[in-house]
């Protein structure tokens, strides 16, 4: 069976991609950063089967050795600084990570394959935050890309030089161009988690209010597990290409307060919320939704999840783990 190096391989994407992969008998590789990770335990917790190996996106000799290490048949570069409104209060860092780590990790194949190139596939983790301000609607791999952070500046150089080593050295190296997708492993900075959270907190007597940004912005929400199965498929392709993977479906962020506080029978949940220009960003993005149809047509992808279904998955996983943690700290002598 291939072997597989995943890069991000704490971060929601990694973990699903991984227990697809070791699901399919792949031996997998994750590349972990830094000295004494604290998502260590968390990554042997949930995915026992994955090997870690030490390195960092902006270190190109520890993605040699990685690739010296796993062998890898499949490459998925997931690893990013992925927060959107933190990429302007570290916009170098993101640029050197998001941006540059992408180069880094393409070069290093190249390096590493040598005359074998043909041998390896890439997947990079391109991003609906590359359309900003959307040129089209609804948003497909030929629209124009109108980036408006340092985050989505730096997933179009990354976009761009996937294409580019495609190009110029033959390389299958294929760009998933994903709209957001969550599920009860995203990240609490992100604003279904945080929505999620709260409402499982406000639900169990916790939590008085939740303070908001932009609550007019709209998205198109899919479910992580489905979407690493799209990232998966690219791979499997005779040739490397390019893919929008999204619902189809745009909603606001408002939106997502209804489905959040309809799971916990909450219809009007305008006293539980407040707004503050400190979670509003320098330029938003307004409107995202995605034309999948290249997917659906070419790789025979569709999502299973709807909105509410998914936002009522993260609610229920959330009031499990605020009950547990709770209990854990009335139980605390
Ligand atoms: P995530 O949960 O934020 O995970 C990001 C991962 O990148 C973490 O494992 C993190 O490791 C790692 N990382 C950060 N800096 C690194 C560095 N210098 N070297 C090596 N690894 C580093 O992101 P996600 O939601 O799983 O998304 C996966 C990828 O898809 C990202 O590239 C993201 O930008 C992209 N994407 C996500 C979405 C979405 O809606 N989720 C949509 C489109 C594209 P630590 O835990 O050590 O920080
Ligand atoms: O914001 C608005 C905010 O941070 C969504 C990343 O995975 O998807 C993600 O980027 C929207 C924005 O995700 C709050 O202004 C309002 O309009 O959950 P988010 P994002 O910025 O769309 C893309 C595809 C990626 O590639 C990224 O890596 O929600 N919003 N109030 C808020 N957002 C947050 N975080 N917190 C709020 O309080």
């Amino acid at each position: 069976m291939p072997n597989a190096l995943i890069t991000g391989i704490t971060g929601q994407d990694g973990l699903y991609l991984s227990e697809l992969l070791l699901s399919k008998g792949y031996d997998v590789y994750g590349l972990i950063r830094g000295q004494n990770n604290p998502k260590e335990r968390m990554v042997r917790r949930t995915v026992p089967g994955v090997k870690l190996i030490a390195g960092d996106l902006m270190d190109m000799a520890s993605l040699i050795r990685a690739m010296d290490t796993s062998s890898p048949d499949e490459i998925y570069n997931l690893g990013a600084i992925s927060y959107v409104a933190y990429s302007w209060q570290q916009a170098k860092l993101t640029s050197d990570v998001t941006a540059m780590g992408v180069l880094n990790v393409l070069e290093s194949v190249r390096v590493w394959a040598g005359a074998d190139l043909d041998r390896v596939r890439f997947y990079q983790a391109s991003s609906s935050e590359m359309f900003g301000k959307v040129q089209e609607v609804p948003q497909r791999e030929t629209t124009l890309l109108w980036p408006r952070s340092p985050y989505g500046v730096s997933k179009v150089f990354g976009h761009y030089m996937t294409i580019n080593y495609r190009e110029s050295y033959g390389m299958h190296a294929s760009s998933g161009i994903l709209f957001n997708h969550e599920s009860p492993r995203r990240g609490h900075e992100f604003v279904t988690r945080k929505v999620s959270q709260a409402v499982a907190r406000i639900s169990l007597g916790l939590q008085d209010e939740i303070v908001m940004g932009n609550l007019d912005a709209k998205r198109d929400w899919g479910y992580a597990g489905d979407y690493v199965e799209a990232m998966w498929l690219m791979l499997q392709q005779p040739t490397a290409d390019d893919y929008v993977i999204a619902t189809g479906d745009t909603h606001s962020v408002s939106d997502l307060l209804d489905a959040a506080f309809a799971a916990i029978g909450v219809d009007d949940w305008s006293g539980y919320v407040r707004q503050d220009p400190a979670f509003m960003r320098p330029a938003e993005v307004d409107l995202l939704i995605g034309d999948p149809s290249k997917a659906r047509d070419v790789l025979g992808w569709k999502p299973a999840v709807g909105f509410n279904e998914l936002i009522a998955m993260m609610v229920e996983s959330d009031l499990e783990i605020e009950t547990r943690r709770a209990r854990r700290l009335t139980d605390t002598p």
